[in-house]
């Protein structure tokens, strides 16, 4: 089949020199998302990519499937604000999650917040919700278009109804009532110039903290915490147990964080101006989050000297580092990956171990292990618990275990999870029991032992002959642990297929070190892994390159762009989503700037020659290597107009550079295509039926490119 992709013009004018090395730029003119050449040729990627997506045999019954599959009752931990419960639901199609109450855990629940009713095509998400201590007062952030900008509104808990004032402005903010219930801290950034809906492109710089007053306007907040000298701060914040400090956790990148604190609770009529601050960590050379405190002993989970972290208790009056006590100490091999405190003083501790997780319950006051819950190898994703109350809801899920509400006393002398509801145990017409997860640990290029899931049928040929879908991230600490994806549940069982996680280096599966061994200048070594998984796949017979897809977001687009232009003939088709492709200008969009802890600064000439020879931009070409006939694999790339996230601008320059390159190439016969999604953006507060489009999509895209023969 021939492609006839849209020309894009070509302007060779535009040159950088980074550190006397002279960069052609040809496509500037794409990081304009409003100029009319942009938008063109937006229109015109869509209109090639649209029809191939389309004609593919299957996309119908794929599409039915996959919603026949999601149409199943899903539930979140509930959590107690007052004398209610509240907890989420979504009846199975419903595009945004609804919020219930109820008067006790066994009573009827109602509709609290119902996020449906904002829009006609469910790209209102609510994205987050604080009550304040007394349960009077809800406050709740709305995003539109899946954009990271949000609205703060507030609404009261007993009538339903909303206050007046809206807040404006705020992006990557904390939402921490004062224990007085009087108002909220949250961060705000300038009023920009022109648009600010996502779908621009500004930099995203001078956060500031401020504290809210209830029923009023928001030109009456106060200004309460700001670092005019760092540009780059993003300013955490947490409002201690006690409601007696305010704890300001600013970090400049996607790693290391300050500690500072101010009290707030000796402030009659809340706070009137910028707060004292006492700084307790000066050096931005650790992670830093608060767990909990007693009076002025605050406890943090820290990694500074243990890469697995540790807990840690500070004393907010004496904090020197040398009066710092260890809690819980660092695990040789299991990350402490977060803590929680119930029923007064039980900590609630989550380790990764072998990329599952364990769930422990800890004396706070020693730290010592009072019991390990017994769980299946999966990932408690989410946890409800209240140092006031004694239950302590967790949820876990796996890859063919749709998800299930655990409930816990945590007052009895023995603590045991029971289960307080399935999300679904009998999948329409799917047997789980006929396949299973495999967990193996493949050798990379230079020795190292990474692990990897494989999801599959349990009488798998292992002949080379089956659909393999290999996914990873491989970046910012970020541990890909089993989850449940309808996507993926068809995938195995109309495409024949086996489903593949691999844990590449970059990610935190085995804390700090495993993230250094794959940031800055170790980045290759995540590249490596990721063609390594493919290599193992392929030599046990779990596949063959023409059947092998890559697939990954955000960074993992960049993995998985990167990965094409290192070993085109490796696999069968790539999808790229939402991608960070341009690591030569990354830093200018948005708040790319806060990744340079993971890919370092192309302005650092230490960095600069590593980010060129990674970047999936900078790296597409002819694959012609000992006169054998080569291509890329059938690639799709997909964004989406409101990611403000990772910009488009990535995955459009991107494309054109492929397009360019390949169009001539008598080998490249697989496709190159890019979908820009509207009303959408980098993933988050995404309705249903934009997910089951967007996997629609993909399942066609690889089953059309692959010429796969489905099974309904
Ligand atoms: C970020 O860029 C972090 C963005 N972010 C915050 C939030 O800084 O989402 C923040 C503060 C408070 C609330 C919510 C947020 N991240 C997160 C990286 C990966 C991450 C990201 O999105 F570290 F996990 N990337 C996109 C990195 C490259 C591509």
């Amino acid at each position: 089949m021939a492609f006839n992709y849209p020309v894009a013009r070509r302007d060779e004018s535009v040159v950088d020199d980074f550190h006397g090395t002279k960069v052609t730029d040809p496509y500037r003119w794409l990081e304009d998302p409003e100029s009319a050449e942009c938008k063109e040729f937006v229109e015109k990627q869509n209109a090639i990519t649209q029809p191939y997506l389309e004609n593919f045999n299957y996309r119908e019954e794929i599409k039915s499937r996959l919603t026949q599959l999601t149409n199943f009752p899903r539930y979140s931990c509930p959590s107690r604000h007052g004398d209610r419960y509240y907890f989420y639901n979504n009846s199975g199609l419903q595009n945004q999650n609804v919020l219930y109450v109820q008067d006790d855990l066994h009573g009827e629940a109602s509709v609290f917040f119902d996020p449906n009713e904002l829009s006609e095509d469910g790209t209102v998400a609510l994205t987050d919700t604080e009550f304040s201590e007394d349960g009077k007062t809800m406050s709740y952030c709305l995003s539109k278009s899946g954009s990271d900008w949000n609205t703060i509104h507030f609404r009261d808990a007993e009538t339903g109804r909303d206050y007046p004032e809206v807040l404006e402005n705020v992006k990557f903010s904390p939402m921490l009532w004062s224990h007085d219930n009087k108002g909220i801290f949250y961060a705000i950034y300038p009023e920009q110039q022109g648009k600010a809906d996502g779908s621009e492109t500004d930099s995203t710089l001078y956060q500031k903290l401020y504290y809210h007053r209830l029923n009023t306007p928001q030109s009456e907040d106060v200004l309460v915490a700001e670092f005019p000298d760092e540009p780059r701060f993003r300013i955490g914040a947490c409002v201690s147990d006690c409601g007696n400090y305010l704890i300001i956790l600013p970090a400049k990148e996607c790693k290391d964080n300050l500690v500072y604190f101010a009290e707030i609770g000796s402030l009659p009529d809340g706070p009137q101006g910028l707060l004292p601050l006492t700084q307790i960590v000066h050096k931005l050379d650790s992670d830093y989050k608060y767990v909990t405190n007693v009076g002025s002993k605050c406890i943090f989970r820290t990694n500074k000297d243990a890469p697995n972290y540790r807990l840690v208790t500070i004393d907010l009056e004496n904090p020197n580092m040398d009066q710092w006590r260890t809690l819980v100490a660092e695990h040789p091999k299991d990350v402490l990956d977060w803590a929680v405190l119930s029923n007064k003083d039980k900590l609630v501790v989550r380790y990764i171990h072998d990329v599952t997780s364990l769930l422990q319950i800890r004396d706070l006051a020693t730290g010592n292990l009072i019991t390990q819950l017994p769980l299946d190898l999966g990932t408690v994703y989410n946890v409800s618990a209240n140092r006031k109350y004694p239950e302590l809801f967790f949820s876990f899920s796996s890859f063919l275990t749709p998800g299930v509400i655990y409930m816990c006393d945590m007052s009895k002398p023995i603590i045991e999870p029971v289960v307080r509801s399935y999300f679904e145990k009998n999948l329409k017409d799917f047997d789980a029991s006929s396949y299973m997860t495999e967990q193996v640990f493949f050798s990379s290029k230079d020795g190292t032992k990474v692990p990897m899931f494989i999801v599959r049928k349990k009488d798998l040929k292992k002949d080379g002959s089956s659909p393999c879908l290999l996914y990873g991230y491989g970046g910012f600490n970020v541990s890909l642990t089993p989850c449940f994806s309808v996507m993926r549940l068809v995938f195995m069982q109309h495409f024949d297929g086996v489903f593949v996680y691999a844990n590449i280096r970059g990610g935190g599966e085995y804390g700090e070190s495993w993230h250094n061994a794959g940031r800055l200048l170790n980045k290759q070594n995540g590249l490596d892994d990721f063609q390594a998984a493919a290599e193992y796949l392929i030599s046990e017979g779990y596949t063959s390159s023409p059947r092998l897809t890559i697939q990954g977001g955000s960074n993992g687009g960049l993995l998985v762009a990167a990965c094409i232009n290192q070993r085109p003939e490796l696999f069968g088709a790539a999808i790229a989503e939402v991608g960070v492709l341009d690591l030569l200008r990354f830093h200018k969009f948005t708040i790319g700037h806060a990744w340079v802890s993971d890919y370092g600064s192309p302005d650092d000439p230490d960095h600069f020659p590593n980010l060129l020879a990674i970047s999936p931009l900078h790296n597409v070409k002819l694959p012609l290597e000992e006169d054998v006939p080569r291509q890329y694999p059938a690639t799709l790339l997909l964004t989406a107009d409101h990611d403000d996230r990772v910009v488009p601008l990535h995955s459009l320059k991107f494309i054109a550079q492929l397009q360019h390159t390949l169009r001539n190439h008598p080998d490249q016969t697989n496709p190159l295509l890019i979908k820009v999604e509207t009303k959408a953006g980098h993933g988050g507060g995404k309705p249903t039926t934009k997910w089951i489009e967007e996997h629609t999509d993909v399942l066609s895209f690889i089953g059309r490119s692959l010429n796969i023969q489905c099974v309904f």
